[in-house]
């Protein structure tokens, strides 16, 4: 099991996780603190909400739901080329998550380069074959069936943009020091849901690919610092007009949400 899979940050000894400048809670709580700065010089300034009248944010909130509801992963994507700038609103989206301590833990390769595009097909071909014949398992593959997924990703070269999402598990700030990037996991992957939400919003598909055990080629032909982690993987572009999906339902409101 990849020790990137270990995600959570809650209490004494996950804190060390959070915080990658210590080893464990006594670390931390023995280190010298003193030599931080404690008063904070950002400005605080005003924030005005949006105030809808209630009719208002109930359609809008419907509406939302309803758009988000399209969603569906796309396994067979057009060559029809999309607009980079509409690639860079979406990943600026994708940039107002929130994060640990508004560290911004977050970086989003664009490849755009058919070379490149072909040399990703290449290394992740080359791991999921691996995967499928031998790592994942019977009761995997059996799971997977459904989405009729395969070591095979001819979408990777098909499409016109592929964006990589990093997860930094901490910077060097100017001084040189290790900064800490706390619940880096989690910050990234709120980012992703936001930019899956803006990939839709913008009438565009997409695949979540988390590709076992190709991050080190991954970061090395994109030419990422070891303090980066590729997290996953997303072609974006536009559909075939003759793709299908698995006819998938969701679950019912009162099977995700208890009101207390
Ligand atoms: N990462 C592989 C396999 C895969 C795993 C799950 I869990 C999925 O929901 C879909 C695919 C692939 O991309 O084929």
């Amino acid at each position: 099991k990849p020790k990137d899979d270990e995600n959570w940050v809650n209490g004494g000894q996950q804190l060390a996780k959070a915080n990658p400048a210590v080893n464990n809670e006594e670390e931390y709580q023995e280190a010298d603190h003193d030599c931080l700065e404690h008063e904070d010089k950002t400005p605080q300034i005003p924030y005005k909400g949006d105030n809808y009248p209630e009719e208002e944010m109930l359609e809008r909130s419907r509406r939302f739901y309803e758009e988000m509801n399209k969603r569906r992963s796309i396994r067979l994507f057009s060559d029809r080329d999309v607009s980079l700038e509409v690639i860079k609103n979406v990943i600026k989206t994708a940039g107002t998550s929130p994060s640990g301590a508004h560290t911004e833990p977050w970086t989003f390769v664009v490849v755009r380069d058919t070379r490149v595009k072909r040399e990703l097909r290449e290394i992740i071909e080359d791991e999921e074959r691996m995967n499928y014949q031998r790592r994942m398992g019977d009761k995997w593959l059996n799971d997977l069936k459904k989405l009729k997924t395969t070591w095979q990703k001819p979408y990777l070269e098909t499409v016109p943009y592929i964006i990589i999402i990093f997860k930094q598990v901490h910077s060097i700030s100017a001084d040189g020091q290790k900064k800490p990037h706390y619940y880096s996991e989690i910050s990234v992957s709120i980012s992703a849901g936001i930019l899956l939400a803006s990939i839709q919003n913008a009438g565009l598909v997409t695949l979540i690919s988390t590709p076992l055990n190709c991050g080190p080629k991954l970061r090395e032909l994109l030419k990422r610092p070891p303090n980066e982690k590729v997290m996953m993987l997303l072609p974006i572009g536009y559909p075939t007009d003759d793709v299908t999906v698995p006819d998938l339902k969701r679950k019912p409101l009162d099977k995700i949400m208890f009101l207390v």
